[in-house]
Order: structure tokens, then C-alpha cells, then sequence
């Protein structure tokens, strides 16, 4: 069985989000999609803490055809979940065992416990930062920018490595893989933390490329359409995307802390 029978993806137009959805977009795969309106806290609903604990997006539910479920959070573990599962041949990974098959893990693992949550702090701080004191906001923005810059450096320098020794544009082996996938979520955001993509020449081109496929683009628009590029760029609509993320983090914060 390499297509699901009946698989709902629980997401929103976010950097996590985006990586599981161009993943099952571009390895053709039927599903569902659930957006998961942040505004209304809909990810700490009682019922979707029974799918994803966390309280976080994205969460996939996939019932086979015998009617057995299984729930998996973490985006990390979702792109593995949907390699292992529906990529037999291996278009977006790599055969279980090989040598590029740990290094995607390396990736995917690196992009889970580095870029994500420095990033994700980078945009807490100087989008939706809480405090009145613009010394706290100040030492965040640059804490978590520099931090970023340096892990997109570590970027940058992987994709020069490929290119010299593999003639490779991609972070492992020599085709798009998940490892690609869940970069790409969070370097589209470089722009919106203050960061230029054209400081790093072969990420910017890396994106560019990546994000143009015709399967990509498709997953980057779910569940709305994907503009973090023009809204980085406009100040009345960062402004909107700054208030509209502080109304919900506040109120989230104040949910999670009961
Ligand atoms: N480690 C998790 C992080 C998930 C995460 O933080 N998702 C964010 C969106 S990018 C979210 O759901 N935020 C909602 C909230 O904080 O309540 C993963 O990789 O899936």
C-alpha cells in the first residue's frame, strides 16, 4: 500500500506547517486538511490535544483501510512517518540503511532541534515580543538573530559542500529530499526575522529553486495561500501579522499556564 487511504493533515500557514504539506504535495499523495485557526486557540482544544499533545501544528491523523489510526505529531516524525510509509521509491528520502539516509536524518534532525526553535524565538522577539521593555525585546532580537544567522551560515556552507564534491543543489545526496523539506519551512521565513536571503547566495538560490516546483508551490499554499515574502516586505501588513500574533500568544500563553 503506497497511497493513504483516508490521512487529515491539522496545520496552518506556518513554517512547521508548510514542511509536511509540500512533502505529501509533492509525493502526490491524497489527504485532507484541517486548518487549525490559531486565532480562536483551536490547537489547545481539548480534542486536538487527543491528536497532537503538544498543542502545536502540524498533526497528521492516517486511518488505513482496515480502519486503524494512528496520530503523529512533530514535524519531524510526520516526514519520516510519510517517507517510510509512501515513498517506496524513494523521492523524497533515501533506502533505510544507506549513507545518505542518516545524513538526511542528521538534517531533519538538526532542522528540528536548531533552526526551528532559534528561528521560531528570533520571530517571538522581534514580531510578538510581550514585554513594554524595549531592553528585553532588544537582548531577544539579538540573542535569537544571531543565533539564526549562524545555523543559516551552517546552511550555506552544507549546500557549498554538496555542490563541490556531489554537483549536488540539494542538503543530501543528489535529489530533494525531506531534509530539503524541513529547511525550506523555516529559511522562507528568513525575511520576517530580519534576515536577507540574498545574505546567504546559494540558500536564497536554493529556496528560489525549490520553492518554484509546481508540487511545492502547491504544498507552501496550504491551507491559505502562502505570502510570508510580500508581508516581510509590507509595513501595514507586518503590523497586522505582528497584532494579530500577539493577541493569540498572549491568550495562549495565559491557556497553557492553567
Ligand atoms: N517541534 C514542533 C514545533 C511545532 C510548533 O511550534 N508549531 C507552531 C507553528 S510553527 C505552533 O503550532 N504554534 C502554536 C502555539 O504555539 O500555540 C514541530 O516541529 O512540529
Amino acid at each position: 500500500m503506497t497511497k493513504p487511504t483516508d490521512l487529515t493533515l491539522y496545520t496552518a500557514s506556518v513554517p512547521n506547517g508548510i514542511k509536511v504539506s509540500t512533502a505529501l504535495e509533492y509525493l502526490e499523495l491524497p489527504y485532507k486538511v484541517y486548518p487549525i485557526a490559531f486565532s480562536k486557540l483551536e490547537q489547545k482544544e481539548p480534542w486536538y490535544l487527543e491528536i497532537n499533545p503538544n498543542g502545536r501544528v502540524p498533526a497528521i491523523v492516517d486511518v488505513d483501510s482496515a480502519g486503524e489510526k494512528t496520530c503523529v505529531m512533530e514535524s519531524g516524525a510526520i516526514l519520516l512517518y510519510i517517507t517510510d510509509k509512501y515513498d517506496p521509491e524513494n523521492k523524497l528520502s533515501y533506502p533505510f540503511g544507506s549513507k545518505e539516509y542518516y545524513e538526511m536524518l542528521e538534517w531533519v534532525f538538526w532542522q528540528v532541534g536548531g533552526l526551528g526553535p532559534m528561528q521560531g524565538q528570533a520571530s517571538h522577539f522581534l514580531r510578538y515580543c510581550l514585554s513594554d521593555n524595549p531592553d528585553v525585546q532588544a537582548y531577544g532580537v539579538n540573542r535569537y538573530q544571531n543565533e539564526t544567522r549562524r545555523l543559516m551560515t551552517v546552511l550555506e556552507t552544507r549546500l557549498a559542500k554538496q555542490k563541490a564534491t556531489r554537483n549536488s543543489a540539494y542538503l543530501v545526496g543528489d535529489h530533494l529530499s525531506v531534509a530539503d523539506l524541513a529547511c525550506l519551512g523555516w529559511v522562507l521565513f528568513d525575511t520576517y526575522v530580519g534576515i536577507e536571503s540574498s545574505e546567504f547566495p546559494l540558500l536564497e538560490k536554493w529556496q528560489d529553486e525549490i520553492s518554484a516546483m509546481p508540487l511545492i508551490k502547491k504544498g507552501l499554499d496550504v491551507p491559505t495561500e502562502f505570502r510570508i515574502k510580500q508581508v516581510a516586505k509590507d509595513p501595514e501588513l507586518l503590523k497586522q501579522a505582528s497584532a494579530a500574533g500577539q493577541s493569540w500568544i498572549k491568550k495562549g500563553g495565559e491557556a497553557e499556564k492553567k
